[in-house]
């Protein structure tokens, strides 16, 4: 690519949002939740292409049931989960159900579906009985095609709220008083027309982004922070390879659960990195002077500027105009007031739970095994993004595992960029990074692996065999190739 021709599409990557600065602040509409009744929920949903207003504007986006983001499904254990589910692209689809412990086999989890243009399938599983609480995720998983598919808006909540069992919290008190707030993040990048671009293929490498940054398909939406009260953000980073680095403005908020489960206590965060897929949950209490405090995303570098300098060879003229100097942005704004517990006649607390749920130590591993996930081309599918040197191959096992035991994965990233690991039907804990402990104990599904970090996992394979993947969560990177098939036996 030329020097000039390079520079625009820099230039284009790090523009102030014109959209963000002319739009009128919405106030959010909820996306549609869905709840099963009496131990089951049986919903309709259509994956199809069409115009839907975006933040106050006409685009052209891939939806689920016309609005973005999908529709909400809340479900309770040991739930049966019916989805008739349509595609009316005009490209192959299917849907995965990302954090959920389900069977990766039959009509439930499995991410080797095919659902064709046209074609209407029955997603159908029970979440089993003993399923933690949580807040969880669905997107399409037809390798080729995900990180268009997202890149375009296809993305839905699901929360399962659970009883009164170690490691759930839905039930205790605070969080029952709380007001309860979902965040789904994406990115676009839209022309004037109001169509998403095809990236160029640099960023087809290093994943594809959009300077439109949306909070449940709005631009700068306001949320309610009850003043004396709690407010739960359940943040998901739904974007296709857009990494958040996400700041509350002079204001305190407290982790409580990552990947959607709970953690034991809060812990005070300064700021919450979510890499695609990965979610949070945060407490924000009341406590502060009213007023409005503003969401922002700060700049987030995720190895893009040294891999363009190497690129091209031009290491120093990456300065302004890198994704890694973007300005930080308002993403959403809370604001002090309307319902007040006091005004509700309820006693005015801050009540930030002293301890939340349980999470368990789990034991030694009986298998440690390694990962190096780096660039370079397969030999059979020329593909440049690899795991222990080969790229994704359709029919081929590239790990066994034995349904009951406990796997440590060293995974190894030996390339100069964020590569977000997520694993499918198995939720895994963070042992240690560059050999230090991980200081919290805590449940994850995705965990990303900074330019040459190695970072250890310990995995109980439980319940459910059969073949699933694991992958890096920058889509294009999964898409070219950066996922392996596990065996679960
Ligand atoms: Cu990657």
């Amino acid at each position: 690519m030329e020097r000039r021709q390079f520079l625009s599409l820099m230039a284009a990557v790090a523009g102030t949002p014109l959209v963000a600065r002319c739009a009128r602040l919405a106030t959010p509409s909820p996306p549609k939740v869905y709840r099963s009744e009496s131990g089951s929920l049986a919903v309709a949903l259509t994956a199809s292409l069409g115009r839907v207003s975006l933040g106050g504007r006409s685009a052209t986006l891939m939806t689920y049931n016309q609005q973005i983001p999908g529709p909400q499904l809340e479900v309770r254990p040991g739930d049966r989960v019916q989805i008739r589910f349509t595609n009316a692209l005009d490209q192959p689809t299917n849907l995965h159900y990302h954090g959920l412990h389900l069977p990766p086999t039959g009509l439930a989890d499995d991410p080797f579906r095919t659902v064709a243009p046209g074609e209407t399938a029955l997603y159908d599983f029970q979440i089993p009985d003993a399923h933690p609480s949580g807040f969880f995720w669905y997107h399409p998983h037809f390798h080729g095609l995900v990180a268009q598919q997202v890149f375009h808006g296809l993305a839905g909540t699901i929360i399962v709220r659970g009883d009164e069992v170690p490691g759930n919290v839905d039930h205790l008190p605070e969080l029952q008083a709380a007001q309860e707030a979902v965040l789904v993040l994406q990115d676009f990048d839209l022309d004037r027309r109001g169509q998403v671009r095809e990236p160029m293929p640099p960023f087809r490498m290093w994943g594809r982004q959009g300077d439109l940054i949306t909070v449940n398909g709005q631009v700068q939406p306001r949320f309610n922070l009850p003043q004396g009260g709690l407010l739960r953000l359940r943040i998901l980073n739904a974007s296709a390879s857009r990494v958040y680095q996400l700041q509350l403005a002079d204001h305190p908020w407290w982790l409580a659960a990552t990947d959607g489960r709970s953690l034991t206590a809060p812990v005070a965060q300064e700021s919450v990195i979510l890499a695609p897929g990965e979610r949070a949950d945060l407490l924000v209490p009341g406590d502060r002077d009213p007023g409005s405090y503003a969401l922002l995303s700060l700049p987030y570098d995720r190895g893009i500027a040294a891999m363009a300098g190497s690129m091209m060879g031009h290491g120093s003229m990456m300065g302004r105009g890198t994704v890694d100097t973007e300005e930080p942005q308002t993403i959403a704004t809370l604001d002090y007031g309307g319902t007040t517990a006091s005004e509700s006649g309820t006693s005015i607390l801050v009540n930030l739970p002293t301890a939340l749920g349980t999470v368990e130590t789990l034991p030694e591993p009986s298998i440690v095994r390694e990962f190096v996930f780096d660039h370079g081309i397969d030999p059979e599918t020329h593909d440049p993004f690899l795991i222990n040197g080969r790229a994704f191959g359709h029919h081929r096992v590239d790990t066994q595992v034995q349904v009951g035991t406990v796997e440590d994965w060293v995974l190894i990233n030996k390339a100069g960029m964020d590569h977000p690991f997520h694993l499918h039907t198995n939720w895994f804990q963070v042992i240690s990074r560059n050999g230090q402990p991980e200081p919290l104990r805590a449940w994850k599904d995705v965990v990303n692996l900074r330019p040459y970090e190695t970072v250890r996992i310990r995995i109980p394979f439980r319940d459910f065999a059969g073949k699933t993947v694991y992958h890096c969560h920058i889509l294009d990177h999964e898409d070219q190739g950066m996922m392996g098939i596990v065996e679960m036996v």
